[in-house]
This record gives structure tokens, sequence and C-alpha cells, in this order.
């Protein structure tokens, strides 16, 4: 078993709601470390590059303009299996189902919203967060 990176951002639900320290608090509390931070805007065009797998979807534009809302932390962790194991902090896409304990099961709300306000991205794949961290950490 190898250490991974992967990517985290705290969307602008948790920025705006103050969650920022509560997770990344989370986040070390699991024993990943963190390696790289930022608070920053996101622009149309990066989020096109980073959710390029959702372009066209119903839920895409609602998507973007929810994460052009508002600052937006983006955080690279390092640890074993982190990239499972953020996955796991996070909990399910929907709040309402995601588990208790975890951080969208915990703070997470969906209700009458057109997209998930969900709180936070973590990559999905060793691939994505190679691809994700070169997309939000290129220009720092
Ligand atoms: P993420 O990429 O943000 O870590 O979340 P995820 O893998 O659990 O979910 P994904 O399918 O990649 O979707 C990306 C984000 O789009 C919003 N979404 N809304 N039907 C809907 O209303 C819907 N489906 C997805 C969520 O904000 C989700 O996190
Ligand atoms: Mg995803």
């Amino acid at each position: 078993m190898s250490t991974e990176r992967t990517l985290v951002l705290i969307k602008p639900d948790g920025v705006a709601r103050n969650l920022t320290g509560t997770i990344l608090g989370r986040i070390e509390t699991k024993g990943y470390t963190l390696v790289d931070l930022k608070l920053m805007s996101a622009t149309r065009e990066l989020l096109e590059e980073h959710y390029a797998e959702h372009v066209g979807k119903p839920f895409y534009e609602p998507l973007v303009e929810f994460m052009l809302s508002g600052p937006i932390v983006a955080a690279v962790f390092e640890g074993q299996r982190v990239i499972e194991g953020f996955r796991s902090l996070a909990g399910s896409t929907e709040p309402t189902a995601a588990a208790p304990g975890t951080i969208r099961g915990d703070f997470g709300r969906d209700w009458g919203l057109k997209v998930q306000q969900n709180l936070v991205h973590g990559s999905d794949s060793a691939e994505s967060a190679a691809r994700e961290i070169g997309i939000w950490f290129s220009a720092s």
C-alpha cells in the first residue's frame, strides 16, 4: 500500500457556513496530512475542466452556478488510501442519504435545492486526483 494524494474542495456552502475549520479538522483527525491549501474563487472555465464528466447533464448548470456563488477552499491531503478514506469521511452524495458521522450526513442539506449543496468534493480515483490537483493548483 502506498501513500496517495487527493484533492478536497470545501464548496461555497461549507465556506459560507463557517465549516472550513471543522471539515479540515475532521480530515486531520482521521490522520491525513494537509500538504497544500488555498481560498479562491472558481471560474466557469476551471469548473468546466474539473467537472468535464458532467458537462451536458441536467444538474451541470445549477452545479456550476452553485460553485460560482462564493469562495471555495481547495486542499490537498496525503495519506494511506486517502482517496477512498476521504470519500468515506464525506459520505454519500445526497446529504439526506449520507450516514450520520460523515461530513455530508452531519452537516449537508439537500432539501428544496436544484443541486446537492453537499459541502465537499473529493477525487474519486488516483487518475482523477492527479488531474484535479493539476487543475486547482497549477497557477498558485
Ligand atoms: P463530488 O464529485 O462533488 O465529490 O461528489 P460525488 O462524486 O459524490 O458526486 P458526482 O456524481 O461526481 O456529482 C458531482 C456533484 O454534482 C452535484 N450533483 N447534483 N442530481 C443532482 O442534483 C446532482 N447530482 C450531482 C453534487 O454537488 C455532486 O457532489
Ligand atoms: Mg464526483
